[in-house]
């Protein structure tokens, strides 16, 4: 199933590499045809002490994964599907720091590369013109009170056509967007270089919260909130430090919730919460 590959038509590690220009992340590259999920790869790698910035890359994924065992679906060669390995210096509760770098590097990179201006829905959707286009997953190992790893499992919808997604996910890609194909290599390229330089931020102390709560389109927004078997509607505030979402509930009170799934509160529906479980 998990067959290393050198490399597809727009997909190479030779490619990745060619200037490149990082000192850590995307290094190292382990690049595959298809695999069940990245990020369960870079996890065993992880495990195992594999260095840190290690990328792993998928053309397709046959198990890839969003929140809650939710899927995350991907035809072979539309995306950027990929993890890195990061070992970042902070405690566990505030491990969702990579959540926000990783996200803000994404919306950069993407401006950068297509001069499309993505927004940040809380607490982990990358949204184009208001429908998603990417997702960020982040998984730990936590030893004692240490953050051993985190592992960022980034899937962003680049080349997939309009009917590629079942209409429930409200779905669309940067292909739809612009109009034209975008060469992957190049904006992967400088991702990394994005993050990176992110992660340097943080390891010198400079984190981006305040960057990231701006780049949140839910502050402000009067939002329903699932988390699990509840719901709560009420005025998304800000966020804090550990990226918990403060919703002022209409009686007053004020909610933080550090995990849920938000949409705009006259939303019929409510947010799509794992129409492809
Ligand atoms: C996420 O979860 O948005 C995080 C997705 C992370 C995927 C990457 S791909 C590389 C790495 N390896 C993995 O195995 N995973 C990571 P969540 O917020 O739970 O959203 C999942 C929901 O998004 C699904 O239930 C669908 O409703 C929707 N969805 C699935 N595939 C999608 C796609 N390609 N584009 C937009 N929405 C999608």
């Amino acid at each position: 199933m998990n067959g290393r590959c050198m490399g597809s038509a727009d997909l190479s590690v030779a490619k990745i590499l060619d200037g490149l220009g990082t000192r850590c992340m995307g290094r190292r590259v382990l690049l595959y045809r298809r695999v069940d999920s990245t990020n369960a790869l870079a996890r065993t790698l992880a495990a195992q002490g594999e260095q840190e910035g290690t990328l792993v890359l998928a053309d397709e994924q046959t198990a890839g994964r969003g929140r809650l065992d939710r899927r995350w679906i991907a035809p072979a060669g539309t995306s950027l599907l990929l993890s890195l390995i990061l070992r970042p210096p902070v405690q566990p509760e505030h491990a969702q720091v990579v959540t926000m770098l990783a996200a803000l590097a994404l919306r950069d990179a993407i401006l950068a590369c297509t001069g499309l201006t993505a927004r940040l829905k809380w607490p982990n959707d990358l949204l184009l013109s208001g429908r998603k286009a990417g997702g960020i997953l982040t998984e730990l190992r936590v030893t004692g009170a240490e953050l051993d790893y985190a592992v960022v499992g980034i899937g962003l919808n680049v080349n997939m056509p309009a009917d590629a997604l079942p209409p429930s996910f409200d779905a669309t890609s940067l292909q739809q967007q612009l109009g034209a194909v975008v060469p992957r290599v190049p904006l992967l390229q400088e991702l990394l270089r994005r993050i990176e330089g992110r992660y340097a931020d943080l390891e010198q102390g400079r984190w981006p919260i305040s960057e990231w709560a701006a780049a949140l389109e839910t502050i402000g927004q009067r939002v329903r909130v699932n988390c699990g078997t509840e719901s709560h509607v009420g005025l998304a505030e800000a966020v804090d430090d550990s990226g918990a979402l403060h919703l002022r509930l209409d009686n007053g009170c004020l909610l933080g919730l550090a995990a849920g799934d938000a949409c705009p509160a006259t939303h019929p529906d409510g947010p799509p919460t794992g129409g492809a479980r």
